[in-house]
């Protein structure tokens, strides 16, 4: 028999909620610390554990045919995927922030400015929408830190409480995307993966409805 091939992030803030929901869901799967694949032994299911910015494209190439990953990553990498479900955990924001002694006047404050993210790609369609040009400085981590560096005027970055930008001396002035976790499934699923998916999806609502 097939197996659905499920890719959630191996360790991060998507992890636990991942697989809080398998568990919720009643499978059974051990993961051994470090091993990077896991059967469940009592659904046909497979894990494959792995950095959340490759599970769009593990999915998109059908490597995985299902993924857990932040709609922040989703959008971010675009790549041919379908969202199938919201799940509710990991929610955060992507937020435009600027040093806290600079006076906020508004969108066109970032008008020819330097802004620091990891995220190009929604920051640029958000500008453009805005129409506001300003050049975007792609950093892979510890963005909060480009202003006091000196690399930046100002950053777009994921924020969940805000303390980070506080304790960087930052001040959130626009929230320009919202996001929570997302199951996405690859385009070409055949019959038997779909029917063991929408098994799993009928799992998956019966405990949201539960919870509301
Ligand atoms: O190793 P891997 O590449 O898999 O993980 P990662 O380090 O890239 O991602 P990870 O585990 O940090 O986040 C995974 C996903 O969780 C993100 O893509 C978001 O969808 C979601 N999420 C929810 C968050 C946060 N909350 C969050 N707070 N992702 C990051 N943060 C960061 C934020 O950038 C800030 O620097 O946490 C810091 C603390 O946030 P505050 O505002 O609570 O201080
Ligand atoms: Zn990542």
């Amino acid at each position: 028999m097939e197996k659905l091939r499920l890719a959630i992030q191996k360790s991060g803030r998507l992890s636990e909620g991942s697989m809080d929901l398998i568990k919720k869901c009643g499978i059974k799967v051990s993961n051994g610390k470090g091993k990077l694949k896991a059967e469940a032994s009592n659904f046909p299911i497979e894990f494959l554990f792995l950095r959340d910015d490759d599970i769009p494209g593990y999915v998109a190439d059908g490597v995985a045919d299902i993924g857990i990953v932040g709609e922040n990553v989703l959008v971010e990498k675009a790549k041919e995927v379908k969202l199938i479900h919201r799940l509710g955990f990991s929610k955060c924001r992507l937020s435009l922030a600027i040093p806290k002694s600079e006076e906020y006047s508004g969108i066109s404050y970032f008008e020819g400015k330097d802004i620091a993210t990891s995220y190009p790609k929604i920051l640029s369609d958000y500008l453009k929408e805005q129409g506001v040009n300003a050049q975007i400085h792609e950093i892979s981590g510890s963005v909060e830190i480009a202003p006091s560096i000196g690399l930046a005027q100002g950053v777009c970055d994921i924020v969940s409480s805000g303390s980070t930008l506080f304790q960087n001396g930052l001040k959130e002035v626009e929230e320009i995307f919202f996001s929570e976790a997302v199951a996405v499934a690859s385009p070409g699923l055949s019959a038997e993966k779909q029917e063991i998916l929408d098994k799993l999806l009928f799992r998956i609502n019966a405990l949201q409805n539960a919870d509301s």
